[in-house]
């Protein structure tokens, strides 16, 4: 740990991380740096325009600008430019409010005039308002995307959970355009400067896989000196958000924060559960892994004690 203060790298993707991502940066202390790598394989280009939801989830929520009732895009949203496509016959499964189209728009504008992924989300952050403390990456400049597959064929993630309700029974995943995609700068330079890797709450198939999947991120991970520790995505047996669940028993896995996490298959050192889950630290630690247990429940103010913790405590133990 340098004197200043602690790096943390998060590795984000959907609501639960971001919503990490935030707490950490309100409670990071002097000298603490934050640095967030969103997932970008929930990408698709729509009407257009490149969509970066784990990216724009991140943004809003360390910005405070989130819906607070959507669960995706800007608060205080109207839908009148959707509904006008609507009735002119375009597509309109994938709701896309007024205020939150800006950003999609600002984003294809400037990749369009050449600048990586990566720049535009620090364009993005900085233009929103998110603190010094807080550095915002993209895994990749590359496309990676998630391909769900299912028993009615392999879909990408966007058409398998908005357009399609996430009914179709999950059989595996692919990252298109892993193989060939870089780690965005700055990446591999953060997880070997980091004091503490942390995975956030988020789901291993379609949120931290297409991180890990990018050539060079395991490794560097495995050569970090600092540890890695995750946060259940999964509380008293219940995704918190989206269709993890349902993915661990159509895979035929217990759905529990531990398989969860034994998905990633990532080296993790410990794992921080929800006291509603106390009964899975026998489990837990039965697999080399320490188990903490906290209130990992982001809405309850307990939850900054646990943000606390993953700053100061000494996780190597
Ligand atoms: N998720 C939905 O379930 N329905 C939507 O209509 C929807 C629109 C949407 C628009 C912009 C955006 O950034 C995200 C949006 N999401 C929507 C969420 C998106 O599918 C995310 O990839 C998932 O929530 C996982 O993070």
């Amino acid at each position: 740990m340098s004197p200043a203060g602690r790096h943390l790298v998060l590795f984000s993707g959907g609501t639960g991380g971001a919503r990490l991502a935030r707490l950490l940066g309100r409670v990071a202390g002097p000298g603490d740096r934050l640095t967030v790598v969103a997932n970008v394989g929930d990408d698709f280009e729509h009407l257009g325009m490149y969509i970066s939801p784990d990216l724009d989830a991140v943004i809003y929520h360390l910005a405070d600008v989130e819906s607070r009732d959507l669960g995706w895009g800007l608060a205080d949203e109207t839908f009148r430019t959707l509904t006008e496509l609507g009735e002119l016959g375009g597509p309109t499964w994938f709701h896309i409010g007024d205020r939150d189209m800006a950003t999609h728009l600002y984003r294809t504008w400037r990749m369009r005039a050449g600048a990586p992924l990566s720049t535009v989300a620090r364009e993005l952050a900085a233009a929103r308002g998110v603190g010094e403390h807080v550095r915002v990456m993209t895994a990749s400049d590359d496309p990676v995307r998630t391909v769900v597959e299912t028993d009615a064929g392999a879909m990408p993630f966007q058409e398998y959970l908005v357009e399609r309700q996430a009914r179709d029974l999950v059989k595996g995943f692919q990252y298109a355009g892993a193989s060939s995609a870089e780690p965005a700068p700055g990446v591999l330079a953060a997880i070997a400067d980091a004091d503490l890797l942390v995975f956030g709450p988020s789901n291993p198939y379609v949120s931290l896989q297409p991180i890990l999947a990018v050539p060079g991120i395991r490794a560097a991970i495995a050569r970090s000196g600092a540890p890695s520790i995750a946060l259940s995505p999964i509380v008293g047996g219940q995704a918190i958000k989206g269709p993890l669940a349902a993915m661990l028993e159509a895979l035929g896995q217990p759905v529990t924060g531990l398989h969860a996490v034994l998905a990633l298959d990532v080296g993790i050192r410990g794992l921080v559960v929800d006291p509603a889950d106390r009964d899975l630290v026998p489990d837990i630690s039965a697999q080399g892994i320490t188990p903490h247990v906290a209130p990992i429940i982001f809405s309850r103010p307990e939850a900054g004690e646990t943000a606390r913790s993953l700053w100061r405590r000494d996780w190597s133990a």
